[in-house]
């Protein structure tokens, strides 16, 4: 069996991972990309790469060591300095800074039905009115709570697939976000569309929460749009802590793709999220940036320039020079539960770059629970893999959020909150 992965501590404290090419065998060890679809998907664009034996030596930060030097040795030290450090880096150079304008916040239940899902459930279309600067806008919170449990704990979706998928009156039903199967296993389910919050296009920051809250000059650490769809979870979290029918302390957030970026990013800032769950996130999300695999911080800001503050910029074709990569940004989430997925046709979000997110930041999760360990290979195909707080799988197939992911998610949630 050949190793791939080396880790080892160097003097300056950087944490160095050195990539052996040789490939491991599939069945032995654990998913390996399709040497088939990787030749299919580089034919198809030169300028990405998808072999992992082209993915060079990298040095990600080591999250134990604060920017002055100063190691880290326990939970209380993380706590006090290191964490609050990487946060502030993440905001300043990934998903920018929201702004201090004050604004107004209220909740309004615009219709409530006892017996949803055919008398299982209740759900409430709650309307969340944000107002600034003379404007205001609203967020559309769907909650689904099953009557037999209650307070209940809840997933909350942040949507960022056409509104059919979280439709509250449940004529269509979606695998994106499948209530009836999570009703039926005790859990509340909550939607909102990312749109309520901000539009997914590139208008110069005019719409959306941003025409409400962006009243100074945009500066080069200003929020973009993943961190205002993140903003738009907390408002929905503001809400669901004052619901009776939910529990509080077993709030989870769930994304797909950009918004499971955005799910990442909500985890990091918000711990009343006590469970985070970035589905198939990859670039900007739970993927390493340094491994420049799939989709890269170029390619993401070229086509997304609105997603990320501008500072990112900084860092296209220029990871090493990065201060973060994103195993830090999963270790902002500890000792709080973390679940990352992935798909093995979705090489574009790189699946074993973001195992390895996960993987390294094990050091910090623990400072919390010594005892977590995990592999250093991803975990073979649709098998879930779980250490302490945090889970993990790879799911066969196409990029999707589907109802084996949710399975999966649930069967953590059973495992991290019961
Ligand atoms: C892609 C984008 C990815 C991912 C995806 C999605 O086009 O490059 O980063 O966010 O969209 O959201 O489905």
């Amino acid at each position: 069996m050949k190793r791939n992965l080396f880790i080892s501590f160097f003097a300056s404290g950087l944490l160095t991972i050195i990539f052996n090419p040789v490939s491991l065998s599939q069945n032995l060890q654990g998913w390996e990309a399709s040497p088939e679809l990787v030749e299919k998907l580089s034919k198809d664009r030169k300028d990405v790469n998808y072999y992992e034996d082209k993915v060079l030596a990298y040095i990600l930060p080591d999250p134990l060591e604060t920017l002055s030097g100063e190691r880290i040795r326990n939970k209380r030290e993380w706590l006090k300095y290191r964490r609050p450090e990487i946060l502030e880096l993440f905001k300043t150079y990934v998903y920018g800074r929201v702004p201090r304008t004050p604004y107004s916040i209220s909740f309004e239940t615009v219709n409530e039905n006892k017996a949803a899902i055919d008398g299982n459930a209740t759900l409430k279309q709650v309307d969340i009115t944000i107002g600034a600067s003379g404007k205001s806008l609203v967020i559309h919170l769907s909650l689904f709570t099953p009557n037999t449990v209650k307070p209940a704990p809840v997933f909350l979706l942040i949507c960022n697939r056409s509104i059919e998928n979280i439709d509250p009156t449940r004529n269509i039903k979606s695998e994106f976000w499948p209530v009836e199967e999570a009703i039926m296993r005790g859990y509340g389910m909550a939607a909102f569309y990312n749109a309520d919050v901000d539009p997914d296009n590139y208008d110069e920051f005019k719409n959306g929460i941003h025409g409400l809250l962006d009243v100074e000059p945009r500066k080069p650490d200003s929020w973009g749009t993943l961190a205002a769809w993140a903003w738009g979870a907390s408002k929905c979290v503001d809400y669901l802590a004052t619901d009776k029918n939910v529990d509080k302390k077993r709030i989870a957030v769930v994304g797909h793709s950009r918004g499971g970026k955005a799910a990442l990013w909500a985890g990091a800032c918000d711990e009343r999220f006590s469970l985070v769950i970035p589905n198939e996130s990859g670039c900007g999300g739970s993927a390493l940036a340094r491994r420049r695999y799939g989709e890269t911080i170029e390619k993401i800001n070229t086509s997304f320039p609105h997603w990320f503050c501008l500072n990112y910029r900084m860092f296209n074709n220029n990871e090493d020079k990065m201060p973060v990569d994103m195993h830090m940004l999963m270790a902002l989430i500890a000792p709080r539960a973390l679940y990352v997925a992935a798909a093995s046709d979705d090489l574009w979000g790189d699946p074993k770059g973001s195992y390895l997110s996960l993987y390294h930041s094990l050091p910090v999760y623990r400072l919390f629970y010594p005892d977590m360990t995990l592999e250093n290979f991803v975990p073979p195909l649709n098998n879930q893999v779980i250490s302490g707080k945090v889970g993990f799988h790879i799911r066969d197939g196409e990029h999707n959020l589907k109802l084996t992911d949710w399975n999966f998610f649930m069967d953590f949630a059973d495992k991290v909150w019961k």
